[in-house]
């Protein structure tokens, strides 16, 4: 069977990213306290308890995803925003751009009686546009309850990043996500996974939090699903990561339809918020951006 590396909180970042450029995945032990995953479980219980199956084999027919879960979980904003984490995506995805954004957030339950996933990459949610170079995706998934193999742990092929894409994983290369609740599987978007079988008569439920590039379109609609109404009562900070932000000089201006006084004309969408803040209005010289559009 594959194997995926444990680590502890302590492990430096160095050491993380390796880990991380020759098995695309790994787990963080022992990440969340016994109070963070009781508050995440009863913000989710409600949506939880309506949401109803995956409606193809790729969703899962047994398996329930409830997203929107930065306006539906205060813990789970403390877990997109720790410091830790940031760091992390920082160092992966700064290679590849100027900032990175909250890219999907979703609880996924999978039931007792689901089947396993077909292996994927992440990144195939952009399609095969993309050259493998530059990646496109940190992902986290913070195990609510115990993860196993019995109940569906997800499944990774450590190395897979690497391979040419119609390489298919033996049997013994695909390990799993194995972790005990209040642990954390990192993972990239190039790496082969998918979530397990579950065999057992209790669910697994984890929250994925992924993010990305913020050049490229998110996965979860982060407008629709935390529309300003709702953004408005997040820390700026967490307004930020969503997208309510600029994303480079111009990338993701907004101008208010409504407006009659030319305030909110072409501007970076902190200004809705009454926030000042638009770290790229300064940067651009005419010489700057003719040469960053060339950048290779
Ligand atoms: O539930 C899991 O363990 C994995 C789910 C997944 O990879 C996906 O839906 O893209
Ligand atoms: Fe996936």
């Amino acid at each position: 069977m594959g194997e995926i590396k444990h680590v502890s909180i302590e492990t430096p970042i160095e050491t993380i990213l390796e880990i991380l450029d020759e098995d695309a995945g790994l787990i963080i032990d022992n990440f969340l306290s016994d109070q963070n995953l009781e508050s995440i479980k009863n913000d989710l219980k409600p949506y939880l308890n309506v949401t109803r199956n995956g409606q193809d084999e790729f969703t899962g027919f047994e398996t329930k995803r409830v997203g929107a879960l930065m306006a539906r979980s205060k813990t789970c904003q403390d877990l997109a925003l720790d410091p830790l984490i940031n760091q992390m995506a920082e160092s992966f995805l700064g290679p590849h751009c100027e900032s990175y954004q909250l890219h999907f957030t979703s609880a996924i339950q999978i039931g007792p009686g689901e089947s396993s996933q077909i292996l994927h990459r992440d990144r195939g949610v952009w399609g095969g546009y993309i050259p493998r170079k530059i990646e496109t995706q940190f992902s986290t998934v913070w195990a609510i309850n115990d993860f196993t193999k019995e109940n569906g742990a997800t499944q990774v092929v450590p190395g897979s990043h690497k391979w040419h894409k119609d390489r298919e994983p033996l049997p013994e290369e695909i390990a799993y996500a194995e972790m005990k609740a209040g642990s954390v599987f990192i993972y990239t978007g190039s790496v082969l996974h998918g979530g397990g079988t579950n065999v057992t008569e209790q669910p697994r439920l984890g929250v994925f939090l992924h993010y990305a590039p913020s050049w490229l379109r998110q996965e979860e609609n982060q407008y629709l699903s935390c529309p300003p109404e709702v953004a408005k009562n997040f820390s700026p900070e967490l307004r930020s990561l969503i997208g309510y932000s600029k994303g480079g000089y111009v990338l993701g201006f907004f101008t208010d339809p409504e407006d009659k006084e030319g305030r909110l004309e072409s501007v970076s969408p902190e200004k809705i918020f009454g926030e000042s803040k638009d770290q790229y209005e300064s940067l651009a010289t005419p010489e700057n951006l003719v040469k960053e559009s060339t950048r290779k």
